[in-house]
């Protein structure tokens, strides 16, 4: 059994490593990119598709998966706007499919995207990783914002704290004041069944990524946060192209959660997955660490057992990973720690593979 593992990538001029760098670490076959240039809502032309195509190809890894094409707000309030902007959605599909696009990741997480109150929090190894402290976050989002935007004008874009939307943040913020965790479900459910002909005739599977931290912050609902969330999704549109891009690290945030069991029973569901680890304290924050089983709590070994026990063929990618040796990259995406990861996870994966040789 073999895995499609990928490599997140930002583009060219906007990542500190190349397509045909990435194709040095062993077993990566993709690419999982995005055009990161684009506002949520809008229409990613082929032209700008084809741009992106010829960056990747001469490397020989694919350009299957996309992470992500965001969600604009108003699908997520349900402005009647949203039809609009349902319909670039669909054009969207349409013009990622002519370029082979299987997997589609996006969320649905309102306002802001992940969260972390540290970027660079140094770990007692020296290295620094994303930092979530739960005492910071309090109830002025702004201050947030600003600690984002600041780093943006160092020249980092933060998919999901695009500096247009966060210059909005008091608008936006009485926009969502009337949706309901429940509206916000029925929203999901809008834009899922308005999308779903284009990804059955377009066989595009759209991949949702847990909120994260998976609970509610700022009083704004969060969705996708455990098991019974993530069960009540896959019934709401029972459709093999709605699918789960499902993060260890996400989930792996809240002790409530058991990815494992999670795994075996949804297995069928996930298009895409991102293995990560996190070290949990008491008080409900976290802090991102290698992938190595014993160095967090999220119990990548039972992780990566579940996907293969359950027979897991699709995509998968190291998650976020720690900065190391003074590299400058964007905060989460270390080259060195994601690469490691990638070698301890298809480690773990060929020994369980070995395993089942009877002549080993
Ligand atoms: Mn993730």
């Amino acid at each position: 059994m073999s895995l499609k593992m990928g490599f997140r990538w930002f583009g060219e001029g906007n990542d500190t490593i190349s397509p045909a760098q990435i194709k040095q670490i062993p077993g990566v076959s993709n690419i999982v990119w995005a055009l990161h240039h684009k506002m949520p809502g809008e229409v990613w032309e082929k032209s700008e598709i084809a741009v992106v195509e010829k960056q990747i190809l001469p490397s020989g890894l694919n350009m299957d998966v996309v992470e992500s094409v965001n969600i604009h707000d108003d699908i997520k309030i349900g402005f009647n706007r949203r039809d609009e902007y349902i319909e670039n959605y669909i054009k969207t599909i349409k013009n990622l499919s002519e370029f082979g696009v299987k997997v589609i990741c996006y969320n649905f997480m309102p306002v802001f995207d992940w969260i972390r109150t540290d970027l660079y929090h140094k770990l007692e190894d020296g290295s620094t990783a994303l930092y979530y402290d739960a005492s910071q976050i309090k109830d002025d989002p702004k201050e947030m914002a600003e600690y984002f935007l600041e780093h943006q004008k160092k020249g980092m874009s933060f998919p999901g704290w695009e500096p247009e939307r966060m210059a909005r943040l008091d608008e936006l913020f009485a926009e969502y004041s009337s949706v309901s965790k429940e509206k916000l479900w029925e929203n999901l459910k809008y834009f899922i069944e308005a999308i779903l002909p284009a990804c059955r005739e377009y066989d595009i599977k759209m991949a949702i990524h847990q909120d994260d931290p998976p609970w509610d912050i700022f009083g704004l609902p969060r969705l996708l946060t455990d098991k019974a969330s993530i069960s009540k999704f896959l019934k709401m549109v029972d459709d093999p192209h709605n699918c789960l891009t499902l993060c260890t690290g996400s989930l792996g945030a809240s002790p409530e959660n058991n990815i494992a069991d999670i795994i075996y029973e949804h297995c069928d569901r996930i298009a895409f997955t991102h293995v990560r680890n996190v070290r949990r304290y008491p008080d409900g924050s976290f802090v991102e660490v290698s992938h190595r089983d014993e160095d967090g709590d999220t119990k990548i070994l039972n992780i990566m057992k579940a996907y293969h026990d359950c027979g897991y063929d699709g995509y998968i990618r190291p998650d976020h990973g720690r900065h190391l040796w003074d590299e400058k990259c964007r905060p989460g995406y270390g080259v060195y720690d994601r690469a490691m990861g990638i070698m301890y996870i298809l480690g773990v994966w060929d020994m369980l593979n070995k395993l089942k040789d009877d002549n080993f």
